[in-house]
């Protein structure tokens, strides 16, 4: 039999690496200050969302305290809570956003 060595056998009995990113959800926080307005705005321009699922998250967040607004990865989820916190704060809302792994 033809002899292999150990690098041979790692390259050839390697797979190719096609693994899913870490996904993580962004959550909006309920508050008593931020206008129901103003929440379906960001749910319409940072996560794209039409203005009848805007109102239906929003409507969650103030009913249940918190709520997903989108599944990213890593890195996106990260801008869109800095993005929310940034066009909050402009706006003078307590608005508050963070993100947590995806089960
Ligand atoms: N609870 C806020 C109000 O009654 C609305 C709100 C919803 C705020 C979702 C933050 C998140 N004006």
């Amino acid at each position: 039999p033809e002899p292999i060595n150990n690098d041979e056998l790692a390259l050839e009995t390697a797979k190719p690496k096609l693994k899913r990113p870490p996904l993580y959800r962004v959550l909006l926080l309920n508050d008593d200050y931020t206008t129901m307005e103003f929440v379906i705005e960001v749910l319409q321009s940072i996560f794209h969302h039409s203005e009848e699922k805007a109102a239906q998250i929003m409507m969650h967040v103030h009913q249940r305290g918190a709520g997903v607004c989108g599944i990213y990865t890593r890195e996106i989820a990260e801008t869109k809570v800095e993005q929310v916190l940034q066009y909050s704060q402009q706006n003078q809302h307590p608005l508050q956003c963070t993100m947590e792994p995806d089960s």
